[in-house]
């Protein structure tokens, strides 16, 4: 499937907010302005993951201000707090209140083929924003969000180059287990590394926390040492962030004695890549939002819309992360 650049993102969300001003505003003879309710305003259930991180926190805000009611929405706010039984509840709970559409950021990749049925069978659409499903693509209008193979192989490419044919003790902080971005970006930090002389010592999740990243490192230190690791991969800012409080703690050097690279750039983490405690991160842009909203009145409005539209990630080293911390947005 071609990908849509951000650029052509944009143009797309110029066309879609247009069509969500007219939408809001139009209230033709029937009364009914187009594809919400006889008041026009669209009614979305957002179930979010849940609140485990930074970036999520960025995501929700982002999504918050675009599902807002001075764009004509109406938004029901679910966040599970990472247990995936719960989202789907929120999902279901949004069908049995006949909201107009859902959007899911969904946890994890599978067990989605039977709610997604169900909103298909009440006529109710979906988009997934952030995380992908391993469900049908019939079974959702479309998915808006960030490469996370790619974000791999970028991370997975600066190892490679900074570590090359030295032999490399690499501990991985993965995401939560089944979710697409753990899956994806250790898929492509994989294949990015392969005959390269870094060697996987261990790899465990952290759940995407800071607890949780500071929890798997103290094991990995306990086991291992400082001085047994080399490199750190970490899937997300915040457990690289909990990762420098263990190393520091056993008194070692984070991005000295022990390098470590990462993903998301949200502002903690590049604030730690200036201060020297990471050395690379890979961005992933939280800021869905505005494009979601444009895809769920696209839908409502029966327009054909893309099933996948990416958005374009970057990477920092600790300079150009002292370049550009004081004016990014998140
Ligand atoms: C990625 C997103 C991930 C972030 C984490 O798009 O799903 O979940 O990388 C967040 O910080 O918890
Ligand atoms: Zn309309």
């Amino acid at each position: 499937m071609k990908k849509k650049t951000l650029l052509a993102g944009f143009a797309l969300l110029g066309a879609l907010a247009l069509t969500a001003t007219g939408c809001a505003s139009d209230s033709d003879a029937t009364g009914d302005a187009g594809s919400g309710g006889d008041d026009g305003v669209v009614t979305v259930g957002f179930a979010q993951t849940g609140s485990e991180s930074g970036w999520r926190s960025a995501n929700t805000e982002s999504m918050k201000e675009a599902f807002s009611a001075e764009n004509g929405f109406e938004l029901i706010f679910n966040a599970a707090d990472n247990d995936t039984a719960a989202q789907i509840a929120a999902v279901r709970d949004f069908i049995n209140q006949g909201v107009d559409a859902i959007v899911i950021a969904p946890i994890v990749e599978d067990g989605w083929d039977d709610v997604l049925q169900e909103a298909a069978d009440a006529g109710i659409p979906v988009v997934l924003e952030d995380r992908t499903v391993s469900a049908s693509d019939d079974l959702y209008a479309s998915w808006v969000g960030l490469d996370f193979k790619k974000e791999g192989v970028m991370a997975g490419e600066w190892a490679a180059e900074t570590f090359g044919d030295t032999p490399t003790k690499m501990v991985v902080l993965e995401g939560t287990t089944g979710s697409a971005p753990a899956n994806d970006r250790a898929e492509g930090f994989d294949e990015a590394i392969e005959g390269t002389a870094i060697e996987k010592i261990d790899s465990q999740t952290g759940d995407f926390t800071r607890d949780g990243g500071k929890t798997v490192m103290e094991g990995f230190l306990q086991k291992y040492g400082a001085d047994g690791i080399d490199l750190v991969y970490a899937h997300n800012d915040d457990m690289a962030l909990g990762a420098i409080e263990a190393i520091e703690a056993a008194g070692a050097e984070p991005g000295v004695d022990i390098q470590i690279v990462s993903i998301d750039a949200v502002k903690d983490g590049m604030q730690a890549l200036v201060d020297g405690k990471i050395n690379f991160i890979v961005e992933c842009n939280p800021l869905l939002g505005d494009l979601a909203a444009g895809l769920v009145l696209d839908v409502l409005d029966g327009k054909t819309v893309e099933k996948k539209v990416y958005v374009e990630d970057q990477t920092f080293t600790q300079e150009q992360a002292a370049e550009v911390i004081d004016s990014r947005p998140y």
